[in-house]
């Protein structure tokens, strides 16, 4: 059987590690693209010299022309600018809007089958327009954040319940944004509701609140720190579990930026739901009951994502 073929769409941080792992786990061939010369062929090579050491031979290339991601079978789209200190997501809406214009155009003319996985902020209209740009159908356009912002939720309870993040199961919702809606009803630790552990008196309400607040804004706190960037190896990895679902079909259930018709009572946005993702790409979204404060917040989610589609509609009349 032929090797599936990996392409991933910006070659900074996020793709560099996107780049690592899917040689590291033999996900397939790898093509690095990027506007920037040199880079992707600099790190594709640095890469592939990694393989001696590793004993993996996928073959990873660097490249600035769309052709060479012709047929792949997945793509990984990070390009464009990332937020340095005191920039809002929203702030890189302009710049991002117009390279997932150029980006869409380069997989609608080579890769049509592709299933694809954008990372770009803001990552719910950006998701929006890369699907629009590119043509593709809805089910094979998707957009990671919730397997990110669930991953951050589950380490801080991880932490606070003192136990293995094996024993964690957790959901965050709705937009990625400081809207975001972690879900403490559904999450878990060894299968208990967070609730019912509060009641038994191992946290409090308090602190999970505390929790709740220190992953919406999990992102910001890693680029406060870095001030050069923002986070790349938690992302890369939730972005990765994601094209595995999809290449191994292993019908795993994960919260993603999906294409709504009518679930949650939403039409024709991309918000962060739980689905279903095998071979066919997004194949379900999954409906699941909200307490009237987990529906209240995921209101104001959408409300956000809503505010950035018209935004990109006004600087981007052909959507
Ligand atoms: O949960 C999430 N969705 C996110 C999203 C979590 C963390 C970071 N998130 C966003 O991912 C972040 O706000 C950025 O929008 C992307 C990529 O983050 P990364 O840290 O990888 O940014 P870099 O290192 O700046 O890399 C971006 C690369 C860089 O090499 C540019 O030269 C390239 O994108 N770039 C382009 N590539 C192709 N085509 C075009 N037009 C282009 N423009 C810039």
């Amino acid at each position: 059987m032929a090797r599936k073929k990996i392409a991933l769409i910006g070659a900074g941080n996020i793709g560099g590690t996107l780049a690592h792992l899917a040689a590291l786990k033999g996900l397939g061939d790898v093509v690095l693209f990027d506007v920037v010369e040199g880079v992707p062929q600099g790190k594709a090579l640095d890469l592939s010299q990694c393989g001696p050491v590793e004993g993996f031979d996928a073959k990873i290339t660097g490249t600035n022309d769309y052709a060479d991601i012709k047929d792949a079978d997945v793509i990984i789209v990070t390009a464009g600018v990332a937020r340095k200190p005191g920039m809002s997501r929203d702030d890189l809406l302009g710049i991002n809007l117009k390279v997932m214009k150029a980006v869409g155009e380069g997989i609608k003319n080579n890769a049509p089958n592709a299933f694809v996985i954008c990372i770009t902020n803001p990552l719910d209209a950006m998701v929006w327009a890369l699907r629009e740009f590119s043509g593709l159908p809805h089910n094979k356009v998707v957009g990671m954040a919730g397997v990110l912002d669930s991953a951050r939720f589950s380490h801080f309870l991880a932490e606070e319940f003192q136990v293995s993040v094996k024993e964690v199961n957790s959901f965050v919702l709705g937009g990625h944004g400081d809207t975001m809606v972690p879900v403490v009803q559904y999450s878990t630790v060894a299968g208990i509701p967070i609730p019912d552990l509060i009641k038994q008196g191992r946290s409090t309400k308090e602190r999970i609140d505390a929790i709740v607040q220190r992953t919406r804004s999990g992102g910001g706190e890693i680029v406060g720190l870095l001030k050069t960037g923002s986070a790349f190896y938690a992302p890369a990895t939730s972005g990765i579990a994601m094209a595995e679902a999809y290449l191994f079909d292993q019908k795993r259930l994960l919260p993603c930026a999906a294409n709504l018709t009518g679930q949650y009572g939403v039409d024709n946005l991309y918000v962060g739901v739980p689905v279903i993702i095998g071979k066919d790409g997004v194949e379900q979204v999954i409906e699941i009951e909200l307490d009237d404060e987990a529906k209240a917040n995921l209101q104001v989610s959408v409300d956000a994502v809503k505010e950035l589609l018209e935004a990109c509609k006004g600087i981007d009349p052909s959507l």
